[in-house]
């Protein structure tokens, strides 16, 4: 070949390598996947994988393994806690901005993009407002105004910054709850009533043209019996389904994906579908919190491998399902874990009757465990025809 065709033919070759984002195989560096990231493996499929940021953890300079792995192995990130309503507004009318900030910027020097989450929730909502809707110094008309207020001020301040926004979370009751009908639950629906959702839509909307706006949810990654009564996988279709059909601007729903191995949980066909149907409304899908805890018996607190073992191998069996569903259905864009060390986890704090924990991917000591080289394995050995590169969604106008 005559030296400008071997130059045309090495173009091609690195032309290709970079889009597939494949490194060729040479003597002296023999491609070895196993050794890539999860984002750069993930980048072959479009899809984005991400963690919650614990900004205490991340700012913690005696401990700079977390910083090191939330920028390398992650090419999303979301505030585990500092966009949430007492976090950014404590005090009424004063925002505190400086740690989701930081989040941001860190995002940006590691080329991640990020979730927001959250905007409309029942939970760690600060006390001057849920005390002023008790003691009657905030009335009806007044609670939606801070509502349109706030959303609109979070989202402003992060204009352009946030790839998908959970505007609305958890407003659908569990069958565990009273009455056991599925319904809106909550301090929002109990004090504007449901209307809020859509409301809150469109204040976002109306903030941030650009940002991708999802409904987020627990319990939602398969159907059951199909009635929106006690299916509650089906009163959020339902309630996406319309909506869509009132043109309220919502560009998706997350699934967050909270799993436990003590119980049934779901397999990969039944998440499918699942994402499917809602990919069938026009609307992207994400997992958006993944963790699997277990039981901590008193055989895994002492380090019984008989009752270790089979944890981590159900652990991995589950993150395995969510990512090999989301791989296949090309509207699920984004993959987030809840936490990725057994060292910053909401689950030990969270279920201590029985106690709880084990549920992210890399242990106490950042060592990855079992769940992170299944992940990795889904990511490298998933491919066409039935795993295609993701469909980008735009905004809803
Ligand atoms: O992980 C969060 C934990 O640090 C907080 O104490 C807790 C307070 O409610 O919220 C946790 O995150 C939740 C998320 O915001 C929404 N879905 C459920 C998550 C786990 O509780």
């Amino acid at each position: 070949m005559k030296p400008s065709r071997w130059l045309a033919a090495g173009l091609v070759a690195v032309a290709t390598a970079a889009a597939l984002n494949v490194v060729p195989a040479t003597a002296g560096r023999p491609y070895d996947p196993t050794t890539q990231s999860l984002r750069d493996l993930a980048k072959r499929h479009g899809l984005y994988v991400g963690t919650a940021v614990d900004m205490a953890a991340l700012d913690n300079a005696a401990e700079p393994r977390y910083r090191e792995l939330a920028g390398s192995e992650f090419s999303t990130v979301t505030a585990e806690n500092v966009m949430k309503w007492e976090s950014l507004e404590p005090t009424r009318g004063t925002y505190n901005w400086g740690p989701a900030d930081e989040l941001v910027a860190f995002a940006r020097q590691h080329q991640q993009r990020v979730r927001g989450h959250v905007l409309v929730w029942h939970n760690q909502l600060p006390t001057w407002l849920t005390e002023g809707v008790a003691d009657g110094s905030i009335d009806t008309a007044e609670l939606r105004k801070i509502l349109r207020d706030h959303i609109t001020a979070v989202v402003r301040h992060f204009k352009g910054q946030i790839w998908q926004w959970d505007v609305v979370n958890e407003a659908v009751s569990d069958p565990w709850d009273t009455p056991s009908t599925l319904h809106y639950k909550g301090f929002w629906a109990q004090h504007l009533g449901p209307g809020y959702v859509a409301d809150a839509f469109r204040w976002a909307r109306a903030a941030d043209p650009k940002a991708l706006l999802f409904y987020n949810d627990y319990n939602i990654e398969a159907f059951g019996s199909g009635n929106p009564a006690d299916d509650k996988t089906q009163f959020v279709y339902e309630m996406a389904r319309d909506l869509r059909a009132r043109g309220v601007p919502i560009d998706g729903v997350g699934s967050q994906g909270h799993l436990g191995t003590q119980y049934g949980n779901y397999d990969t066909l039944q998440v499918v579908a699942a994402l499917r149907k809602f990919a069938g409304l026009g609307l992207a899908t994400a997992f958006t919190e993944v963790d699997v805890r277990s039981q901590m018996t008193a055989g895994v607190q002492a380090g019984d491998s008989a009752e270790i073992n089979p944890r981590l191998q159900a652990s991995a069996a589950n993150f395995s399902t969510l990512l090999r569903a989301c791989l296949a259905e090309r509207h699920c864009l984004s993959f987030t874990l809840w936490g990725f060390t057994d060292k910053h986890s909401w689950v030990p704090g969270a279920f201590s009757d029985p106690p709880e924990g084990l549920a992210t991917v890399y242990d106490e000591n950042y060592r990855p465990k079992r769940s992170y080289q299944e992940l990795k394995a889904d990511l490298i050995y998933s491919g066409p025809p039935f795993v295609l590169p993701r469909v980008p969604q735009q905004p809803r106008r």
